[in-house]
């Protein structure tokens, strides 16, 4: 009998996230492949996890044996269509011996259909600029669905369009490397047309089936509350990233600080939101970034941050992501979709898991309707334009020899999975300097 206790609802979901670019390797026939070739990443993904090689069987055995009961992956949409006029069958074939390996292991899959990565081929259409991507998403989409329905029902249909826009079209992290305001909300309009027209195609083949997004929500504070520019630079930044596309669901509007773009079709089309949450930004105003337009976005001194700075242990700000989406959309199911921290050596993730279970307990006991939470990520995997410099797996890998080896957070989310909650005994064997946090005598 543990002390002291956070349970949660009977019925929960604990898993990991994976994507198929990030952990498959070999996917030559992407924009993510070309965009590597072209030198603008930090590394190349080479084989990646090794997932397409097989090494999903012994990865699926750690998520089983550590208590896991659910797993988001995503489906490469250049495998299954090679060319717009050809199916590759071998290829559904192999996604479909992977989920029947998750449902082999108790494990319930959750299917992501579009997760960054681009066929060539659509790329050369125009990609997601042009609404020409509507039908064929479809088409990609009941061709999968067909192929998966017998093993899943928890469909994702785009992860972090907002993310996808913003560091494609704005940013020029991703491909296409483009910066132009205009075109970044114009993907995301077809984006919310694309996810409205696959929502509707899925329930269409799956009457049952529960059918979202996965949007990336940022918070984000003024460096300084009095300031009214940092203000004004915040709000810019949170109206800019966070809520165009949730309000296209929401409303049928997609709008942003540059005006509002229709997309009635949209509204209403979702059966749960899917929330990836890191971490917050600080924002503030900066005369010397006119290509950030005036904003800099930093983390203060002090703040708890991962050795490679990309995220900071922020966990008041997952409590504040669900307190704004129950206002977002009211009565929604929500997933934690994805959670996590790059961090190599294990230094912080424990208390960061340990106090976003912790946070999202909180949420839970407002009775919040949050059922699931899928931990980015099981094992190490290739971080887009920073190659393999950021380490979010409970597991490492090591590149060269696809050795894993497990890091102590792995133990303690397991511990999590399956106690169903966060327990004194646990915080103070993973975590101790956060006890008197999580539990105040
Ligand atoms: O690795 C990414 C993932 O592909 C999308 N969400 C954020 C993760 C960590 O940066």
């Amino acid at each position: 009998m543990p002390t002291a206790s956070f349970h949660f609802p009977k019925g929960f979901q604990w898993g990991t996230a994976t994507s198929s670019h990030q952990v498959e390797g070999g996917n030559t026939n992407n924009n993510w492949y070309k965009w590597e070739q072209e030198g603008h990443t930090a590394h190349k993904s080479g084989l990646a996890s090794d997932w397409w090689g097989g090494r999903w069987k012994e990865d699926f055995d750690r998520a089983a044996e550590a208590g896991q009961n659910a797993h988001r992956l995503s489906v490469e949409w250049s495998r299954i269509q090679p060319t717009p006029d050809r199916w590759d069958e071998e290829a559904l074939e192999r996604y479909r011996i992977m989920l029947r390996g998750l449902r082999d292991r108790n494990i319930m899959p959750m299917v992501t259909l579009h997760h960054f990565t681009d066929p060539l081929w659509l790329g050369e259409l125009g990609g997601w600029e042009t609404d020409a991507v509507v039908p064929l998403f479809e088409k990609f989409t009941t061709k999968v669905v067909e192929a998966l329905k017998e093993y899943c029902s928890l469909w994702c249909t785009i992860n972090e369009p907002n993310a996808y826009a913003t560091e494609g079209y704005l940013r020029r992290h991703f491909p296409p490397g483009k910066s132009d305001l205009k075109l970044d909300f114009r993907v995301q309009a077809n984006m919310a047309r694309a996810h409205a027209s696959a929502y509707r195609a899925i329930h269409a083949l799956q009457p049952e089936a529960r059918v979202g997004y996965a949007l990336h929500f940022r918070p984000q504070e003024p460096a300084h509350s009095w300031s009214p520019l940092d203000q004004l630079m915040r709000n810019i930044t949170f109206g800019g990233f966070n809520t165009p596309f949730p309000s296209a669901i929401s409303t049928g509007v997609l709008k942003s600080p540059l005006g509002r773009i229709s997309v009635p079709e949209a509204k209403g089309t979702q059966d749960f939101f899917g929330l990836n949450y890191y971490s917050v930004d600080t924002v503030a105003f900066d005369l010397r970034k006119p290509e950030e337009l005036y904003s800099r976005s930093f983390f203060p001194e002090g703040t708890d941050l991962a050795d490679a700075g990309m995220n900071s242990n922020t966990p008041e700000g997952f409590f504040w992501a669900f307190k704004w989406a129950v206002k977002t959309y009211p009565n929604l199911p929500i997933i934690v979709t994805e959670n996590g921290i790059e961090d190599s050596t294990d230094r912080i993730r424990p208390r960061y898991l340990a106090q976003h279970v912790h946070a999202m307990w909180r949420a839970v006991n407002f009775n919040w309707p949050i059922k699931g939470y899928f931990h980015w990520s099981l094992v190490d995997n290739f971080e887009w334009e920073r190659g393999w410099t950021q380490r979010f797996g409970l597991w490492g890998i090591d590149i060269e020899t696809q050795q894993r080896t497990k890091r102590p957070s792995a133990d303690l989310y397991a511990a999590i999975c399956k106690e169903n909650g966060l327990t004194s005994e646990m915080v103070q064997k993973y975590c101790p300097e956060v006890y008197e946090k999580l539990f105040p005598a």
